[in-house]
């Protein structure tokens, strides 16, 4: 039988996007499938902080250039509470840096460079099914049903996609935690009113100050999970970032015109294992972190190298080993990511139920962060991210 491509991209977010780039790169052809238009997908506003391997892996790829020219490398971050600053110096620590640097950029640069390449990338398909045994996905596009018959399909679709769930039951098994509030995140037309990131911790609740480019803010609370962004005005949002981010040395936030505002929620979500059949699961599709740790955007990252060079020794070689051991390898960094997304989490968060004792167990914990080489090179080497390849080392 006949196939139409190698291999069949579900989702051009940053997962499906930068598979499809790294496997260009390695000689192996593929679709990308997106049921959004464009124009949504290089708007969305979400991850902002790009690990060290991120970095270095999007530069390897070739398409870095713009991230290095427009994009902000930081070599720590704040830890506030109680009215003071705690910077984690990330390279006196581990050696390692942060860029900030948008998620849409990322997105951006990644589907220029497919343009340039002159490869498939559909947007605003609809309708798409697929058969991991096959393995083929149909879809319908500019109102034309079309089948693809290929070798794998790469399932980067987030966390609403229809890949997972394609998957029959009882193979997957799902881990899930949700946590009892979310985060209300809003784009501020202003300049930083710091050079690195703040996390907040107050007893109204976290804050985290962060940033897009020298003109625009990007700035969370916790609120309840279930807050609608109508209760929500513009003053509220900048009263409670103001009491949250308070510093006794006289620290002042600046305000600016909100031009973006949601509310997230937030979850721990994993399956296992990220694959069945001839589908593979990366990014978002496979797994979800509480975005404290700046984890998400970084995770999807490590899993499509992971995926890129398994489907890459199969295709090209034969050597099928990559792709049996995919989700093993894979999920060793993610339950280390979601074990230091749930700590920094519950570290930072208010929890409506705590009592004096939790409270008075989370200052310990930041007390001993904030103070203790050992405990902040633990944050620093995590948050910067963990080298690929780590979880083989042992
Ligand atoms: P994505 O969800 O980015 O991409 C999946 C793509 O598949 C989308 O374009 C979608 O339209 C498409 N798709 C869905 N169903 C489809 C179908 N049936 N057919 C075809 N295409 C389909 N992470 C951080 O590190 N820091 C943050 O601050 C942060 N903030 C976030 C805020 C929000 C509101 C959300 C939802 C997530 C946030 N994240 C954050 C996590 C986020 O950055 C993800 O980790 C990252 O987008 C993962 O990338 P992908 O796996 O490519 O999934
Ligand atoms: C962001 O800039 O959007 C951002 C930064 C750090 C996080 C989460 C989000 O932990």
């Amino acid at each position: 039988m006949g196939i139409d491509t190698q291999v069949a991209i579900v989702g051009a977010g940053p997962a499906g996007l930068l598979l499809a780039h790294l496997l260009h790169l390695s000689g192996v052809e593929s679709v990308v499938l997106e049921n959004r238009d464009e124009d949504y997908v290089v708007h969305r506003v979400r991850a902002g902080v790009l690990e060290q391997g991120t970095m270095d892996t999007l530069r390897e790829a070739g398409v870095g250039e713009r991230m290095d020219r427009q994009g902000a490398i930081h070599e720590g971050i704040e830890l506030r509470y109680d009215g003071a600053g705690h910077r984690i110096d990330f390279a006196d620590l581990c050696g390692r840096a942060i860029m900030v640097y948008g998620q849409q950029e990322v997105v951006k640069d990644l589907i220029e460079r497919r343009r340039a390449d002159c490869l498939p990338l559909h947007f605003k398909v609809e309708d798409v099914e697929l058969e991991p045994a096959a393995p083929r996905v149909a879809y319908t596009h500019e109102g034309e049903r079309h089948e693809l018959r290929c070798r794998a399909i790469a399932g980067c679709d987030g966390f609403h996609g229809v890949c997972r769930d394609s998957i029959p039951d009882g193979v997957l098994t799902e881990r899930t935690r949700e946590y009892p509030f979310g985060w209300l995140g809003i784009l501020a037309e202003v300049a930083p009113s710091t050079h690195e990131l703040i996390y907040a911790t107050h007893e109204r609740g976290f804050a985290l100050h962060s940033l897009r480019s020298p003109e625009l803010s990007r700035l969370y609370v916790q609120v309840d999970p279930h807050d609608d962004i109508e209760n929500w005005p513009d003053e509220r949002i900048w009263e409670e970032l103001h009491a949250r981010l308070a510093r006794d040395d006289g620290w002042t936030l600046e305000e600016g015109r909100i031009i973006e505002k949601g509310i997230t929620p937030m979850r721990s979500f994993l399956v296992e294992p990220m694959q069945h059949e001839r589908l593979y699961l990366a990014g978002d599709a496979a797994h979800i972190v509480p975005p404290t740790g700046a984890k998400g955007l970084n995770l999807a990252v490590a899993d499509v190298r992971v995926l890129a060079d398994a489907l890459t020794d199969w295709i090209r070689r034969g050597d099928e080993s990559g792709l049996a051991s995919y989700s093993e390898r894979c999920l060793a960094r993610v339950w280390r990511v979601q074990h230091f997304s749930w700590w920094m989490t519950s570290m930072l968060h208010r929890f409506p139920e705590e009592d004096e004792i939790q409270q008075r167990l989370q200052r310990a914990e930041l007390d001993y962060v904030t103070s203790s080489r050992a405990a902040s090179t633990m944050l620093a080497e995590n948050y910067t991210g963990l080298p690929y390849g780590w979880e083989a080392a042992g």
